[in-house]
């Protein structure tokens, strides 16, 4: 039989086949093979008797190992205009991750009942992404983010508090999510499970609701090489082969076409800010130092 995971939680893997979940635990030839089944994740499973056991994963297009998903199609990046506030270089980390992964990613902008989100519509249009403006309270921009939803998996990303579950039980009032305050969520004793679970909002469209995970967990479980850094940069790639050195880093180089875009206007300095950032943090880094992390 095969079907899709849409949570795991404690060794367990909830197989959708046919509209049926079914309670499976994994072969132990995976834990041998340091693979492990994630959400998302299509596979080919057995029943004996009432329990299923997973018995083969089908090749990802891609995977995330915090959140634990598979198979990721659009990535929606959620920050909120105030509590949290938005941190650029975050969102270009994930932007990143998301270029090297071939994901596509959304950019949505929540809460802008409390703040107008402007400043960072403009870095991020320019920058040639799509962007969503929304404000759970005034349930602004529901309908634009509903459109963009697409067949396969979309993932819902961000910070703790910046609105995930609130968005997604607005377009989705039957999922019924968990939501809080963020005075509790970034408070100590608050006890989060942390899981990437699945739901099929329509035939073949499925939302991943990601509670407690930091996008700081995206980005020290991912990397990208300083090689590759500058590719993940999409609107760079129309500069990058003007450099008049072709070692060029596009960090402070005479004759760097990269940065003459920026002086142009045509980049917008806080993308290149944070790529300059990005690359003083991975310019020693060598593909065995992330095998060994
Ligand atoms: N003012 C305002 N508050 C919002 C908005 N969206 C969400 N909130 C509030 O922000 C808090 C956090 O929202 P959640 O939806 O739980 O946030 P989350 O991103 O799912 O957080 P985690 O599940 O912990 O990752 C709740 O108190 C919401 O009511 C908004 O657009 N405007
Ligand atoms: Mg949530
Ligand atoms: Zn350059």
């Amino acid at each position: 039989m095969r079907g899709i995971i849409q949570k795991a939680i404690s060794g367990f893997f909830y197989v959708k086949c046919d509209s049926v979940v079914y309670e499976c635990k994994a072969r132990g030839s995976f834990r041998a093979k340091g693979m492990t089944p994630l959400a998302g994740d299509v596979v080919e499973f057995s029943l004996q008797g009432e329990k299923g056991v997973v018995e083969e994963i089908i090749d990802r297009s891609n995977f995330l190992i915090r959140p634990p998903v598979a198979n990721v199609t659009r990535m929606f990046i959620v920050s909120s205009m105030q509590m949290p506030s938005p941190n650029t270089l975050l969102i270009d980390r994930q932007l990143s991750i998301c270029e090297k992964k071939g994901i596509e990613p959304v950019l949505v902008f929540n809460k802008t009942d409390m703040k107008t989100a402007e400043y960072y519509e403009d870095i991020y249009k320019k920058a040639g992404f799509i962007t969503v403006i929304t404000s759970c309270k005034d349930k602004t921009g529901v309908e634009q983010l509903k459109g963009l939803l697409c067949e396969g998996i979309n993932l819902f990303t961000g910070n703790t508090g910046v609105g995930k579950s609130s968005l997604l039980n607005l377009l989705f009032p039957e999922l019924d999510l968990k939501t809080g305050e963020v005075s509790e969520k970034l408070g100590r004793g608050r006890h989060t499970t942390r899981t990437a679970e699945l739901f099929e909002v329509e035939n073949g469209v499925y939302i991943a609701d990601t509670a407690g995970f930091s996008t700081f967990d995206i980005e020290s479980y991912e990397t990208v090489l300083k090689d590759e850094l500058p590719y993940t940069f999409k609107e760079f790639g129309d500069y990058i082969g003007d450099c008049k050195f072709t070692s060029c880093s596009h960090t402070t180089e005479k004759g760097c076409a990269v940065i003459a875009a920026v002086n142009e206007g045509k980049i917008h300095p806080e993308r290149h800010k944070n790529y300059c950032t990005l690359y003083d943090e991975i310019k020693d880094l060598r593909e065995w130092n992330i095998k060994q992390k």
